[in-house]
Parts: structure tokens; sequence; C-alpha cells
């Protein structure tokens, strides 16, 4: 197995056993809740967000109980907001991550609340002393992660991609739609790592850069796996953005074409790497697993 498998692994397992703390069953009548709240962040995933918060984190010598903490207060967000966008008000999907969504397993008001609860559990996590001794850390964490999260962020962007099924969005047009929608969440851990790890302005930008570009390469490949992939290997139904009209790169260059642009991103994103040398070989070869990863 390569270096950044058997280390994404391993990271994925820590993420999994803190999210099981952090998600310990609730009694009495939030039993219901947290146990919808498990089903939905629990035991799937490719954990990419707590790897790419660990990764850069681990480039600056962070503990990785510090790190791990970060990555899983992003992964709550990304998980909430698969949750609701199962939902029938939204791409309605029985299936997620090869088993039924929240909202079949439980039923549309449980998704809802348990969406809205991983949303607020996650700045919980941050806003504890455990993630960072220093209060000016967690306060730029959590600023951080409530601009990705919200209007300007990814909740944005789902609102415009909603609306974009019936409008007419240019190549420019998805591109900024992306960067919201899937780029913020995957911009927060870079910048939270470095946050962690006390880096420098120029470092920083450099990480966001690099994150910003695999952010939109990665969701180019989303695009193209949703055309030619498998429900069975993609753990969610295939063929989901033609039916509901959806404004992708690959609608607009085809699957080939929008290949080609994902390729030209990762090796830009690549580049904004070279200042940190052999530090950041894991997050280069990161940016090849974006391009060819199946699911
Ligand atoms: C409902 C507020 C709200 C937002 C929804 C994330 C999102 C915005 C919608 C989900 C649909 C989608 C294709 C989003 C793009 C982001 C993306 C590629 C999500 C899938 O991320 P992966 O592949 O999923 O990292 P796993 O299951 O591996 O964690």
């Amino acid at each position: 197995m390569s270096l950044l498998k058997t280390e994404m692994a391993l990271v994925a397992r820590s993420a999994e056993a803190a999210l099981d703390r952090f998600l310990s069953p609730l009694p009495g009548t939030a039993a219901r809740l947290s146990a919808a709240m498990r089903w939905g962040t629990l035991g799937g995933g490719k954990r990419l967000r707590p790897f790419l918060a660990v990764a850069v984190a681990d480039m600056f010598d962070v503990p990785r109980d510090r790190s791990v903490r970060a990555g899983c207060a992003v992964e709550m967000i990304h998980c909430y907001s698969l949750v609701h966008d199962d939902l029938p008000a939204m791409d309605d999907s029985d299936l997620r991550r090869g088993r039924m969504s929240v909202h079949k397993k439980y039923d549309d008001a449980t998704a809802i609340l348990a969406g809205d609860a991983l949303l607020t559990l996650a700045f919980e996590i941050l806003a504890d002393a455990q993630t960072h001794p220093d209060a000016g850390v967690r306060c730029s964490l959590v600023g951080e992660l409530a601009r990705a999260a919200g209007g300007a962020g990814m909740v944005g962007g789902q609102m415009t991609d909603m609306y974009a099924a019936h409008g007419d969005f240019d190549l420019d047009a998805v591109a900024a739609l992306q960067k919201l929608k899937t780029g913020a969440l995957i911009r927060f851990p870079a910048i939270a790592g470095g946050l962690l790890g006390g880096a420098g302005t120029e470092d920083i930008d450099a990480l966001d850069a690099y994150a910003a570009d695999l952010g939109l390469a990665f969701q180019i490949v989303d695009d193209i796996l949703d055309v030619t992939g498998e429900a069975s290997s993609l753990g969610k139904p295939a063929g989901q953005d033609e039916q509901m009209n959806k404004a992708t790169y690959v609608g607009l260059l085809g699957p080939d074409g929008a290949r080609q642009k994902a390729a030209g991103l990762i090796e830009r994103s690549a580049g904004h790497l070279a200042r940190f040398g052999g530090r950041a070989a894991l997050l280069a070869e990161l940016a090849d697993f974006v391009l060819f990863r199946r699911s």
C-alpha cells in the first residue's frame, strides 16, 4: 500500500474513533436524534476533510489529538450537508455511502434535526480548549468554519446549485458555484491545519490556494463519476446531475474536457506546495489521489 493510502486509513480510523466519542448515544427523547446523527456520520465516507486537516497540521508538528478534533468538526458539517442534501426537498436521495440515507432510515424531521445538531456540535468542538490552548486560535477556527459553511460558503453554493438547474450557467458561473458548495469545506481543513500550527500568512495563503484548486478538481471528478460511475461503487445513485439538470463541468465540456480541466487544476494545486518542499509530499500525493479516485 502507498504511504498516502496507509496514512489516509490511519487518519480515517482516528477520526472514526473520535467521532464515535463525540456522538455517544444520548438518553431519553434525544436517543432517536443521536442515533440518526450516528447513522449519518459513522461507518462510511473517505474522511478526506479530516485527512487534509491532519496532513497539513503534521507539517507544523501539531499534536494529532488537536488536528483530529478540527478534522471531526469539518466532517460533521460535511455529514450534516449530506443528510440535508438527501432530503426530498433537495436531491431526494434514498442512498448514501452505500446504505439508506438518514431520512429513509428515520424520517424527514429527524434528519433535519440530526443535521442541525451536527452543525452546532462542530462549533462546540472547535470552541473547546482541547482543540487549542490559545483562545485566539480557537476563535479563528470558529470564524473560518462559519464562513466556509454559511451563506457565503457551502450553504450559499447549495442555494445557487438548486436554482442553477433553471438558468444559463457558463464555466465561470459553474466554477463560482462549486467554489462555494464544495470548495469552501475543502479549504477549511487546510487553513485549520495551518492555524493550529501557528503558520504565517504566506504559508496559510499557499495552503488555501492549494486546497481551492484541489476542491474544484474534486468536484469536477465527482461530476465525472456521476456520469461514468456505478451506484454500487459510488454508494449513492449515479446520473443524478443530468436527471436534475444540474450545471456541471461535464455538462459544459463533456467527460474528457472535464477531466482535462481537473488535471490542470491538480497540477496547479501541487505548484502551490513548492514552498514547503518535502514536508508537503503527502499533500502532493493527495492531489493525484483526487484526480484518479473511483468513489
Ligand atoms: C444541504 C446545506 C446543504 C449543502 C449541501 C455537500 C452538499 C451541499 C451536497 C451534497 C452533494 C454533492 C455532490 C456535493 C458536492 C460535495 C461532494 C463532492 C460531496 C461528497 O463528498 P465526499 O466524496 O463524500 O468526500 P464522502 O461520503 O466520501 O464523505
